[in-house]
């Protein structure tokens, strides 16, 4: 087993994988900018090493440095949280030419299902539910027209080397495709460096239902169930949740099922998820692969009551999962919290937190690195807080969840605490009734007064 962990991370999921090295006595070493001096990662963890100056390209993207601080404090395996790093098949690489752990993906399974239309091609030949679309990159337009016509009206078209939205294009008529192509591929080409785009038959309105896995180093696998994320607002994840309300027993049976075949098939190592997009008539289709852990993993643990970072770190270590797949027994939604105006096209609201109360009680955990006093600084993400609530029901997880966020005082700053207690009262919200196009009609009522 490690005696001693890097975190390649800042914030909560740095706060968050400190405490569970804590918890199995193993050492953690902490890596900070000069603008991350006061956080709390760096007074939790055993030891910290400034690697930088604020900027992430200097400090926590910056390969040579954080191997260094591996190096002269002696660490056995890096963690690298999500984000940064984490999905870097060059960093993997460099890890483990330093004999040092990586506790993620090794830079083969980064490469093959960070290639979006190499992943698909894979989970295709896993026997996989995938899209209707190109079989792999689209050589030239000629072949983009054809293909159009044979795929049928609406079409997407997604650039292999994007991710999130970038470089894709909904194209619902002829007309438009030209245009389309040649954005998509610009857009493509000055985000990646790679234009290759591929083609896949538009799924009208469909939600975004993910399914964590975990696979060991035998070849092993289990799915630890779902994650309904389809509340996202510019492909950013705003709150989700677990059991997903348009789950069925068969659907959920057949997405953990298909899960596992694809992470035996590639012989997956780690925690993974593997996103899917679900149509109104539950089809199910695979979207993409992430090789990280993800923000939302806490709504899992809660519903199953299992430590995913610890599970990262026990088949790091090489040692065999149960490979028992898990159901959720309780239902567990997660607000992020953001240092955001949602009264202002949530617009970044850096600043020092004057005053802080946390919520709390049963059912409620919050997962945060800061406190009253702390400075938000500008150059990081804005997500400041994950706030997760957990019941029996999901009438009773809504309720605690509107509680928990009516106890939560963040002044000094403005965040999204205001949109997501909106949200919980939103009759379609409530009813389970929302797809990924939610937020595309959702307006903020007037602020209340002070
Ligand atoms: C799609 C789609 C509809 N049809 N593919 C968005 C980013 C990346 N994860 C893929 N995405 C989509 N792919 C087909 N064939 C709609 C989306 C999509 C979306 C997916 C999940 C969550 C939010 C979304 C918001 C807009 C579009």
């Amino acid at each position: 087993m490690f005696k001693k962990i890097l975190i390649a991370n800042r914030g909560e999921i740095a706060l968050r994988i400190i405490r569970t090295c804590r918890e199995m006595g193993i050492k953690s070493v902490a890596v900070y900018s000069k603008a991350d001096e006061e956080s709390l990662h760096v007074r939790f963890a055993d030891e910290a090493v400034c690697i930088g100056p604020a900027a992430s390209n200097l400090s926590y993207l910056k390969m040579s440095n954080i191997i260094a601080a591996a190096e002269i404090t002696n660490a056995d395996a890096i963690h690298p949280g999500y984000g940064f790093l984490s999905e870097n098949a060059k960093f993997s690489k460099i890890c483990h030419e330093h004999g040092i752990k990586f506790i993620g993906a090794s830079p083969e399974m980064i490469e093959r299902m960070g290639d979006k239309a190499s992943a698909k091609a894979t989970m295709k030949a896993a026997g996989v539910p995938t899209v209707p679309g190109s079989d792999g990159i689209i050589e030239d337009f000629k072949q983009c027209e054809k293909l159009a016509e044979e795929v049928g009206y609406p079409v997407m078209l997604k650039a292999t080397a994007g991710g999130g939205g970038k470089g894709m294009r909904a194209v619902w008529k002829k007309e438009d495709l030209k245009k389309a192509w040649d954005s998509a591929r610009q857009e493509a080409a000055a985000s990646f460096g790679n234009d290759g785009m591929y083609m896949e038959k538009l799924i009208e309105e469909p939600r975004h239902i993910e399914i964590q896995i975990v696979g060991d180093s035998t070849g092993k696998a289990c799915h630890l169930s779902e994650r309904d994320c389809s509340v996202q607002r510019r492909h950013q994840k705003l709150t989700e949740e677990t059991p997903s309300p348009f789950m069925t027993k068969k659907l959920r049976t057949d997405m953990g099922n298909a899960a596992v075949k694809a992470a035996e098939y590639i012989k997956y190592e780690g925690a993974g998820t593997i996103e899917f997009l679900v149509d109104k008539h539950r089809n199910f289709y695979f979207m993409e692969m992430n090789t990280r852990i993800q923000v939302e993993h806490p709504i899992t643990e809660q519903v199953i009551d299992y430590d995913l970072i610890r599970e990262q770190i026990l088949v790091a270590a090489g040692i065999p999962i149960s490979g028992k797949n898990y159901t959720p027994q309780l239902h567990s939604i997660e607000c992020r919290i953001n240092a955001e105006d949602p009264y202002n096209d949530f617009r970044p609201s850096p600043g020092k937190i004057t005053v802080l109360h946390a919520p709390g009680g049963h059912g409620v955990r919050l997962d945060t690195h800061v406190y009253a006093g702390y400075t938000i600084v500008p150059y990081y993400d804005s997500m400041i807080a994950k706030l997760i609530t957990t019941a029996q029901t999901r009438e009773e997880a809504i309720s605690k969840m509107k509680r928990a966020l009516d106890e939560f005082v963040i002044e000094g700053i403005k965040t999204t605490i205001p949109f997501h207690r909106q949200l919980m009262d939103d009759p379609d919200y409530v009813a389970g009734n929302y797809t990924t196009a939610f937020m595309n009609d959702f307006k903020m009522n007037e602020p209340e007064e002070e």
